[in-house]
């Protein structure tokens, strides 16, 4: 295929469209035994030797699509690597549905789950690597995993159980517990319900924007950017009875609404205070998943994200497993970033993850590193700078055994400036005991902290901005 024009969704938004790729597509229809599938795995290599930069490159998938085509593998190839996608045996964009799972007579197709979790990731991989082989004669001298969300989440499985299969593997906001990120997603839909309370989008806009001017200089910045949104202190009840207008109604903040906009954020917790997960993180948009639209009568609807989960078949999803003993025997690296105005998946689910790892295995940092991205959001978006090509950062890690303290990222101002930034590593040393006097400046990092998160000793330590 020569010369094949292509209009990228995210690339359109960014920049002009990709043209003049020039490549060889081999697609591979594979069928499991026992199972009435057809799986597409589809690779990519660049046409001449020349080309290719001697990697190969498996790409994820987002949502309930297993990956995501030429949408994954156009950036690949365009960076010289030779690359994989895997349809997974269903529907290539059904990002958020999982109409595909059910069989005819209405009951799940575990064989086509077991692609989507794990069987097609590890086959594509496989495959793909033969084919490169076949092509330019020569194995790729380095392999690895490129993906974000439902991507994320299979390059944590690879780094879990096969990271002999690949050198490095780059896992952006990780899906890694379906039915807790269902239930978050869930949250403020159940709680404007239970309250009898629906927040329209514009009035979230009047709370996010009070939220941002009271936390945007907490870290010595008025950029819009909230570098540690835990220690965010705003408190919506302070609001009640301000008024302000939307649309040009005028709207005055009632208790109920204050309450609301605190249960979103803090999260579901039990009726004993046990959290139960995360909230909306201050500074993310919760137009999202918070989304209520109005009327010109001030009707209010409605629009949750119908992401279906049931611990019925969300379980195999499920990639928590703490286990990373096969990544380093393997000698394979893992890199993750998580955007932490995330307002899909919000980013303390890695930071767990993250910290759970650390208790349970020495010197995480040669084999695993997490980058938290302030005022990003999901995979992308938000007002933060975005980290600009983290899969270089693995590649530079893996063959030049230069491990990455920072990932380079830019932003775009409301000016249109663009600006150059890192972004740093959540490393187990940069984070260290805050001590306070009561009633000081600062200490109620520590007290939110204790309360919401249950860190009682440690926060991170951010080395402030560079460049
Ligand atoms: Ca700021």
């Amino acid at each position: 295929m020569l010369g094949t024009k292509l209009l990228l969704p995210f690339l359109v938004l960014s920049g002009p469209p990709v043209t003049d790729l020039k490549f060889c597509e081999v697609n591979i229809h594979v069928r499991h035994h026992g199972a009435n599938d057809d799986v597409l795995v589809r690779i990519w290599l660049p046409s001449e030797r020349k080309d290719w930069n001697g990697r190969f490159q498996a790409t994820g998938g987002g949502g309930f699509a297993t990956s995501l085509g030429f949408v994954g593998l156009a950036p690949a190839l365009m960076q010289g690597y030779a690359a994989v996608s895997t349809d997974g045996g269903h529907d290539e964009w059904s990002w958020l549905s999982l109409e595909w799972l059910m069989k005819p007579d209405r009951t799940i197709d575990w064989a086509l789950w077991q692609n989507i979790v794990e069987r097609s990731l590890v086959e594509q991989i496989l495959i793909g690597k033969d084919i490169v082989e076949q092509y330019y004669g020569d194995k790729p001298h380095h392999s690895y995993w490129n993906g974000c969300s439902q991507g994320g989440r299979q390059g944590y499985l690879m780094a879990q159980k096969y990271p002999h299969l690949l050198d490095g593997i780059m896992a952006a906001a990780p899906a890694l517990d379906l039915i807790s990120i269902t239930m978050g997603g869930f949250w403020p839909q159940f709680v404007m319900k239970n309250e009898g309370t629906y927040v329209s989008n514009c009035e979230f806009e009047f709370f996010a924007k009070r939220l941002m001017n009271e936390c945007d200089m907490l870290d010595g910045f008025v950029d819009g950017v909230i570098m540690e949104p835990d220690a965010c202190p705003f408190n919506p009840e302070t609001l009640i009875s301000h008024t302000f207008d939307c649309h040009g109604q005028n709207v005055k903040v009632t208790s109920s609404m204050a309450n609301v906009v605190r249960k979103i954020i803090q999260g579901p917790h039990t009726p004993l205070g046990t959290q139960l997960g995360p909230g909306l993180s201050p500074g993310s948009n919760y137009a999202i998943i918070a989304n209520i639209s109005t009327t010109p009568s001030s009707t209010h609807t409605q629009n949750p994200i119908a992401l279906p989960a049931s611990a019925h078949w969300s379980w195999a999803l499920t990639t928590l497993s703490t286990d990373l003993t096969a990544l380093r025997d393997a000698g394979t690296k893992l890199l993750s970033w998580h955007g932490m105005a995330d307002e899909i998946i919000p980013y303390q689910h890695t930071l767990t993850y993250r910290q759970r790892i650390e208790r349970e295995m020495s010197q995480v940092d040669e084999v695993y590193r997490l980058f938290l991205a302030p005022g990003v959001g999901h995979c992308a978006g938000g007002s933060g700078p975005l980290p600009t090509n983290p899969l270089a950062a693995l590649v530079n890690w893996v063959e030049e055994g230069e491990a990455p303290e920072v990932l380079d990222a830019v932003v775009t101002t409301a000016r249109w400036e663009v600006l150059e930034r890192q972004v740093y590593a959540k490393k187990k040393e940069n984070w260290k005991c805050v001590s306070g006097t009561s009633g000081g400046n600062g200490d109620y990092r520590n007290e939110l902290r204790e309360q919401v998160m249950g860190l009682a000793s440690w926060m991170p330590s951010w080395g402030g901005w560079r460049g």
